[in-house]
């Protein structure tokens, strides 16, 4: 690894790493094995931002998190979802990858459900000194709610605004985003999104932060205000992480260029 080298921000969706219609945490093993050893070919600065999955929207709904304060159920999908993060660290570990932990329940402030604050220095750190930090949704402090659901879907966007990622990947369990033909649409623009969105489905799992039109939404914005290029891709088929991890442009591209 280079330090001149870009920064490289990948999400696993917690479709692809857990069983996102069980009731609590189901998650997939050998699907976060096969994931970590695709990750462990790669040699650049990364960033992982992982899902909740099973893990912590079927608890942020039992305690109705999104609607009100519950410091109870808050603590409940905290933990639930921080037990999904020391599986996925100790797989990378397990495959060779020097990931550490950053629950940002610790480090971000949120204002009515959008971060405001996050502590990037010690990422910034870690980044130097060849470690992958692996971040994930996660129920973080509000200054108005009190507390909020943080979505990685949020998480990832901010990171690549104030550390300047080069590329950005969002693994999800489908081919991108897929149009009424379920074939995957190429390039998601401010100038066809209209025309797209009513194409892209709820998740049919419980999902308390918006699911594929929440991260089109939050990619999107990102375009608005940088040149940054994010993919959509399907992480659940084998070698894909790779391949974009490798530079291939996979799945829908949420872009600004030829807008
Ligand atoms: O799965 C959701 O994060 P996401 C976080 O990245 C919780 O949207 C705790 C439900």
């Amino acid at each position: 690894m280079k330090a001149e080298d870009g920064i490289t921000i990948l999400k696993i969706g917690g479709s692809v790493i857990t069983d996102k219609s069980a009731d609590d945490g189901a998650a997939k093993h050998d699907e976060i094995e096969r994931i970590a050893t695709e990750i462990s070919g790669f040699d650049g600065r990364l960033i992982i931002v992982h899902g909740a999955g099973s893990f912590g929207h079927p608890q942020a709904k039992r305690y109705a998190l999104t609607e009100k304060f519950d410091a109870k159920g808050a603590i409940i999908t905290h933990n639930s979802v921080k037990n999904l993060n020391r599986f996925v660290i100790n797989s990378l570990n397990k495959a060779g990858v020097n990931a550490v932990p950053v629950h940002p329940l610790g480090n971000t402030v949120c204002e009515n459900g959008r971060i405001v604050q996050m502590f990037i220095e010690g990422i910034r750190i870690m980044l130097e000194n060849g470690f992958v930090p692996v971040l994930h949704g996660d129920v973080v402090m509000d200054t108005v709610l009190g507390i909020s659901i943080l979505s990685g879907d949020q998480i990832v966007p901010y990171l690549a605004m104030q550390l300047g990622a080069e590329r950005i990947g969002i693994g999800s369990a489908k081919d991108g985003v897929l149009d009424n033909d379920g074939k995957t649409v190429e390039a998601i623009t401010s100038s066809n999104f209209r025309d797209i969105e009513k194409y892209i489905g709820a998740s049919e799992n419980t999902d308390v932060t918006g699911g594929m039109l929440g991260k089109v939404d939050e990619l999107l914005k990102l375009c608005e205000t940088s040149s940054i290029t994010s993919y959509i891709f399907n992480a659940a088929k084998n070698g894909n992480v790779s391949k974009f991890l490798n530079g291939d442009d996979i799945g829908t591209a949420i872009t600004n260029t030829g807008t």
